[in-house]
């Protein structure tokens, strides 16, 4: 199998992570791409022309982040990522929304800034501001549901936060959220979010 990626892309890196937590490293190639380049192998694997995409050694290919990880979480061997148990599913699968969620406006309005001034939209970057405010705020006052072994929830908001750090170290979103910094802070920590760390 092989995972078209970006090393700056959050949802790239949750699917990275996710594959060394089941340390299955061997069975997963990992390949480079820009999707902003248009490369025609992305779009062929990827018709939306987004990274991450996984693509099978017949040519079947899988997309968008929540997919391609449930999918490797049930072929890849190693300890499972979601939960069978339909409460514990739906909590990991929570945490992975609303932290795909973050990624989704922090990407967006990184996309924005790179835009020439004048087309620049400050209400759009305002709202997926306000998005990521009140989305810290309920991982802060949830913070407890993250802790346990890892799974895809905790892997996703690992993500955003890592992502958030990277692009948006403006906000100093670890001093206003003591509690989800500390569980970030220690969660950075593992071998797969260090090894998958965004370029310097
Ligand atoms: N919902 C998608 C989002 C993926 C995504 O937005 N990827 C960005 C990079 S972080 C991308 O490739 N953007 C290129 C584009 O939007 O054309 C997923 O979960 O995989």
């Amino acid at each position: 199998m092989k995972l078209y990626c970006s090393h700056t892309s959050p949802f790239a890196r949750k699917v990275r992570v996710l594959i060394r937590e089941k340390g299955a490293t061997a069975r997963v190639s990992e390949e480079t791409v820009s999707a902003l380049e248009d490369p025609a192998s992305l779009h062929e694997a990827n018709p939306l022309g987004k990274v991450p995409a996984l693509i099978m050694p017949d040519g079947t290919s899988w997309f968008d982040s929540p997919l391609i990880c449930e999918f490797l979480d049930v072929t890849l061997e190693g300890p499972s990522m979601i939960p069978a148990s339909h409460v514990e599913r739906f909590r990991v699968l929570r945490h992975q929304a609303i932290a795909d969620g973050i990624m989704d406006a922090a990407v967006s309005i990184v996309f924005e800034r790179a835009r020439p001034e004048a087309q620049r939209s400050q209400m759009w970057m305002d709202r997926w501001s306000r998005a990521i405010a009140r989305s810290l705020a309920l991982l802060e006052d949830e913070v407890v549901s993250l802790d346990g072994p890892v799974d895809l929830g905790s892997i996703a908001v690992g993500a955003a936060l890592g992502y958030l750090d990277f692009r948006h170290g403006h906000l100093a979103w670890q001093e206003s959220h003591a509690e989800l910094a500390g569980w970030w802070r220690d969660f950075a920590k593992r071998p797969s979010f260090v090894e998958t760390a965004p370029p310097a």
